[in-house]
C-alpha cells in the first residue's frame, strides 16, 4: 500500500513536479486535498524556519505526516538575496513576471551573474522534524527564455545545461532541480526507515 504525505504548498506547479517525483511510491495529498485554505504565514527568515512553519502548520492542526518546502534563489551579486524573500521580491503581492524583471534590472551591466536555487525540506513525521537541503548552482541570463516552469525559471540557467529551466522542459528539470535534489535527500531517507 502507498504510504501518504500532505505536501504543505498551494503552488500547483511545485505540487505536480513532486508527485511526477514521488509517484511511485507516495501518495501526496496537497492542502487543498485536506481542505486547508489558508495562505500560511511564512514569518521566519530562513528557509529552514518557514519550511518548518509550513509543515507545522498541518501536523500540528491534522496529525498528519506532512512535509513543506521553501525555495529561495541566492545571487551572489545580491549579496545571497533574494533569498527568503524570493516569491516576493518585487511586491507584496505574487508577481513571477514583475520579480523577473526586477532581478534583472538588478543585475544590468554586471559580469557576476552567478546564483543559486536552494530547497529546504521539513519533515515532520510522528511529531519528530527533519529537514533535507537540495542546491543548484547556476547563473542568471541577460534575458528570459522558455515558455516551460515557472517563477524564476525563464531566466535561471543551471551551469553546464546551456540553456534555462524554462527552455529544458519539465522532465529534464526534475532530473536536476534543487527540489529533486532536496526531494532524493527525502527519498533516502524514507526509504531507509
Ligand atoms: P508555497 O509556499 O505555497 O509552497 P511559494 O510559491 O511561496 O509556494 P516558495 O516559497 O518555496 O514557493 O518559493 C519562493 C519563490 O521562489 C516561488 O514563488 C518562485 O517564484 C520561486 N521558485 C521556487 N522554486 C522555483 C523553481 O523551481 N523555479 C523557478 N522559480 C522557483
Amino acid at each position: 500500500m502507498k504510504r501518504t504525505l500532505v505536501f504543505a504548498t498551494n503552488n500547483a506547479h511545485k505540487l505536480k513536479e513532486i508527485r511526477e517525483i514521488l509517484t511511485e511510491r507516495m501518495e501526496v495529498l496537497s492542502l487543498a486535498d485536506i481542505h486547508i485554505e489558508a495562505d500560511i504565514p511564512e514569518t521566519a527568515d530562513t528557509l529552514e524556519g518557514n519550511a518548518l512553519i509550513k509543515a507545522h502548520y498541518v501536523y500540528d492542526r491534522t496529525g498528519l505526516d506532512c512535509f513543506a518546502d521553501d525555495t529561495g534563489l541566492e545571487v551572489d551579486e545580491l549579496g545571497g538575496g533574494p533569498g527568503v524573500h524570493t516569491a516576493r521580491y518585487a511586491s507584496e503581492v505574487y508577481d513571477p513576471e514583475a520579480n523577473t524583471q526586477k532581478l534583472l534590472r538588478e543585475l544590468q551591466g554586471k559580469t557576476n551573474r552567478k546564483a543559486r536555487f536552494r530547497t529546504v525540506i521539513a519533515l515532520i513525521e510522528h511529531g519528530e522534524e527533519r529537514l533535507f537541503n537540495g542546491v543548484v548552482e547556476g547563473e542568471i541570463a541577460t534575458s528570459p527564455k522558455g515558455t516551460e516552469g515557472f517563477g524564476y525559471d525563464p531566466v535561471f540557467v543551471p551551469e553546464g545545461a546551456g540553456q534555462t529551466f524554462a527552455e529544458m522542459g519539465e522532465e529534464r528539470k526534475n532530473e536536476i532541480s534543487h527540489r529533486a535534489r532536496a526531494v532524493a535527500q527525502l527519498m533516502a531517507y524514507l526509504n531507509q526507515e
